[in-house]
């Protein structure tokens, strides 16, 4: 019993100390600088396992491989003032689509890595996501830090789309499904895998290639 009251104290003891710790912690709103985005619009082909394009060879319009590549530096203010976040964690760091439409597996669209000592990070590699971004609904990609994307960002000129059309994470016989009515019905962005603004043969070669791959 004893004890027992001794464990008491001395929790009740640490709790003034916790909630001095939680009254200490500052509301952080890091600011974002896009230093690198493509500077023609690109489409970029995803599976939800990460078996679609890398961004450095997404589709320009029409054909060819275009450099998507993004990269970012995080400022605890807004520069020229700024001091870079170095360090700062890339789960925190992550893209989403403006209407809600790309749906992400776990971490899917965080940034590749942690930010260097200057503050930069960045994507090149293959996002893991269902659903689509199409930006011809208006529909943008935002970057994303801790759940904050108010800072007035460009426009990235990048479009999404994924093998995982109804976005539940797996790409099976349904995706199929829609795929083919997009293939045999008017033109959707979401199943226009090599972007030409056209749903042929090659869309579908993505498309059956992606089959059976699932979030991780
Ligand atoms: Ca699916
Ligand atoms: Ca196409």
């Amino acid at each position: 019993m004893i004890a027992c009251l001794l464990v008491l104290l001395a929790a009740l003891g640490d709790a003034p100390a916790a909630a001095l710790d939680d009254t200490a912690v500052v509301p952080y709103l890091p600011w974002v600088e896009v230093v690198r985005a493509p500077a023609q619009p690109a489409s970029l082909f995803c599976t939800p396992a990460g078996g679609g394009s890398s961004f450095a060879a997404a589709d320009a319009f029409g054909g060819g491989d275009v450099d998507a590549g993004l990269e970012i530096i995080l400022y605890s203010d807004q520069p020229p003032w700024g001091t870079p976040i170095a360090h700062f964690p890339a789960q925190d760091i992550w893209l989403e689509a403006s209407d809600g439409t790309l749906v992400a597996c776990h971490e899917g669209t965080v940034a590749d890595a942690n930010t260097d000592t200057d503050g930069r990070t960045g994507w090149a590699l293959p996002l893991r996501v269902g659903g689509a971004l199409d930006r011809g609904t208006g529909a943008r990609l935002l970057v994303v830090v801790n759940g904050d994307s108010g800072w007035g960002q460009d426009e990235l000129l990048l479009g999404v789309n994924s093998a995982d059309l109804d976005g539940d994470g797996q790409v099976n016989l349904t995706d199929a499904g829609l795929f083919s009515q997009d293939l045999f019905g008017a033109y959707a962005y979401r199943s226009d895998f090599v972007w030409d603004g056209v749903i042929n043969i090659s869309d579908a070669g993505r498309m059956s290639q992606a089959l059976g791959q699932r979030c991780p």
